[in-house]
C-alpha cells in the first residue's frame, strides 16, 4: 500500500494561493507578508482621487462649513477618469469618500452632510458607487479614504464620534463590493466648524480612535483588504507626500512614536518610515503617496504644474523600484473629470513604462539559494534596466548585491544595492553594450531566495 509522504501530507495541507509559489526547501527568514499584503505587493501601482466640496472652493482642507450646495460637477464621468487612470497603468484606485471637512461623497445615514444635500443628479448621486463601479468595469480594484479627522461633525472629539466614524467605515465596507485597501490619514484635531462651534478641538491621537477595534471591523467585513496609516497595521507611510522610499527600503518596520514610545496614526517618528527597520519584527511595507500636481485637490491655477511623464516615471524607480508601492493622486475637477493636462500625462507614464519593460533580454533561472546568477543573453545588446525580486513568502533575506556586466574579456561592476524585497529596480545612467550580467548576492544572512532577475533592453 502506498502511503502519502510527509511532504505530500504537507503540501495538501497548504493554501491552494502558497502551492503556486516555487517549491523551495529554504526555511522563512524573520517577519513574512499575509496573504493580503502579498496581493498588495502584486499591485505596484495604484491612484488617489482627492475629490470633495474644496475642489469647488478651491481648498485644500475645508473648515467644515461648506454648503454642499457647492458640490456640482458638470459633467462627472467616473469611466472616462477610471479610463484614464487604466491608461496611466493604474491597477487600483482609492477614493476620498470623506476629507477632513466631513462632507460624504456617498448618502450615509451618518450625517446630513453629504451628497444627498447636493443639487448633483437632484441629490440623487453617489460618487463611491459610481467610482467603485466603474474600476470593477476596467478591471482596477477599489480602496476607500475615510477621514479620522472630521471638522463638520458636532460629536468629533466625543466618544460617539467613534461610533459614527465606524458607522461610516460599515457603510463604505459592506455596499460597495470588494475593497482592496482602507486608507486611514495621520491629520487629526484641530480648528472647524464641528456642527456650528466654531472652535479648536485637540484629541489624543494615542487613544481616541481606539484604532485596534476600528480595524478589526475591516477585517471582520473585507478580510483581504489591507489596512494603511502611519503605523499600518498591514501598509505603512513612507515618511514623506514626495512619492519616493529610501535607497535602502526594507519591507519590516519597528514603528516608534515621535518622542519614543508607541506608535499611532497621526505620531510616528517618520525619519524611520522610507527606510523601514532591518530585522524588523513586523511586515509592514512602505507605499509612497504624491500628487501629480503641487496640491491633492484640483485648483486651476495648478493646471500647468503636473508632473511630466517622465517625473512620473523617475517616481516610479523610486518608490516601486525599492519594494514600496506608488500612490498617485490625480484630482478629478469641477466638471468632475481629470483635467487634460493630467490624463496626457497619465497616457505618456504608461506609455514609458511599457517601453522601459518591453523588450526582456534574459532572465536567470533555477535561482532558489544561489549566491551568484548570470543572464546570457546569447548575443550583444544594450541594456538599461534589471529587475530583482525576492520570494517573499520566504521574508526579506538579501542585505547587499552587485551587478556586472561582461565588458572586453572581464566581469565590470556596473551597480550595486542594498535591500531588494518584493522588488529592486536598478536603471544605469546610460545603456550597456553586453552579452551578459551577473547578479551576486555580496550580504545575506541565509542562502537567498531570488524569484526574478530580468534585464531589460
Ligand atoms: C494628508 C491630508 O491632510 C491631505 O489633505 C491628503 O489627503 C494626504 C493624502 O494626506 O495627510
Amino acid at each position: 500500500m502506498n502511503h502519502p509522504t510527509r511532504r505530500q501530507l504537507l503540501i495538501a495541507a497548504l493554501p491552494a494561493a502558497a502551492l503556486a509559489a516555487p517549491p523551495t526547501k529554504l526555511a522563512p527568514y524573520g517577519a513574512l507578508p499575509s496573504e493580503r499584503q502579498l496581493a498588495w505587493h502584486g499591485m505596484e501601482i495604484y491612484s488617489f482621487l482627492h475629490f470633495t466640496t474644496n475642489t469647488f472652493t478651491d481648498k485644500e482642507w475645508g473648515y467644515g462649513d461648506e454648503d454642499p450646495a457647492i458640490f456640482n460637477p458638470t459633467a462627472f464621468d467616473a469611466n472616462a477618469m477610471v479610463a484614464a487612470l487604466k491608461a496611466g497603468g493604474m491597477k487600483g484606485v482609492i477614493l476620498t469618500c470623506k476629507h477632513h471637512d466631513g462632507y460624504c461623497l456617498w448618502p450615509t445615514k451618518t450625517t446630513e452632510h453629504s451628497v444627498r444635500k447636493s443639487p448633483w443628479k437632484g441629490g440623487q448621486g453617489d460618487v463611491v458607487r459610481e467610482i467603485s463601479d466603474a474600476a470593477r468595469r476596467h478591471g482596477l480594484k477599489f480602496g476607500v479614504y475615510l477621514s479620522p479627522w472630521d471638522r463638520n461633525a458636532a460629536v468629533y472629539g466625543t466618544p460617539a464620534y467613534i461610533e459614527m466614524y465606524r458607522a461610516q467605515l460599515r457603510e463604505l465596507l459592506t455596499n460597495y463590493g470588494p475593497i482592496f485597501e482602507v486608507w486611514h490619514d495621520g491629520a487629526n484635531g484641530g480648528d472647524g466648524y464641528y456642527g456650528g462651534a466654531r472652535e479648536k478641538r485637540k484629541i489624543d491621537n494615542t487613544t481616541y480612535y481606539d484604532w485596534p477595534n476600528t480595524w478589526a471591523l475591516t477585517r471582520q467585513l473585507q478580510p483581504d483588504a489591507v489596512i494603511f496609516s502611519d503605523v499600518g497595521p498591514d501598509i505603512r507611510w513612507v515618511g514623506n507626500e514626495k512619492g519616493f522610499a529610501n535607497e535602502t527600503c526594507w519591507a519590516t518596520f519597528e514603528p516608534a512614536g515621535e518622542k519614543g514610545g508607541p506608535a499611532s496614526p497621526g505620531n510616528v517618528n517618520a525619519k524611520q518610515s522610507g527606510t523601514g527597520t532591518r530585522g524588523g519584527s513586523k511586515w509592514l511595507p512602505a507605499e509612497c503617496d504624491v500628487s501629480i500636481r503641487p496640491g491633492w485637490f484640483w485648483h486651476e491655477k495648478e493646471n500647468g504644474r503636473v508632473k511630466s511623464p517622465a517625473d512620473l516615471l523617475d517616481l516610479y524607480f523610486k518608490s516601486v523600484g525599492r519594494g514600496a508601492s506608488f500612490l498617485l493622486n490625480v484630482p478629478p475637477d469641477r466638471r468632475g473629470l481629470l483635467h487634460e493636462n493630467d490624463v496626457a500625462s497619465l497616457k505618456g507614464f504608461g506609455e514609458l513604462l511599457q517601453q522601459t519593460f518591453r523588450t526582456r533580454l534574459g532572465s536567470a533561472k533555477a535561482l532558489d539559494g544561489a549566491r551568484e546568477f548570470t543572464v546570457n543573453f546569447g548575443r550583444p545588446a544594450a541594456m538599461q534596466t534589471i529587475r530583482l525580486r525576492e520570494n517573499l513568502r520566504l521574508g526579506q533575506r538579501v542585505e547587499e548585491f552587485e551587478l556586472d556586466a561582461w565588458l572586453g574579456d572581464a566581469w565590470q561592476p556596473i551597480a550595486q544595492g542594498t535591500s531588494i524585497g518584493s522588488c529592486r529596480l536598478v536603471r544605469l545612467a546610460a545603456a550597456v553594450t553586453t552579452d551578459k550580467v551577473r547578479l551576486r548576492i555580496t550580504k545575506s544572512p541565509v542562502a537567498p531566495a531570488i524569484s526574478e532577475f530580468t534585464v531589460f533592453a
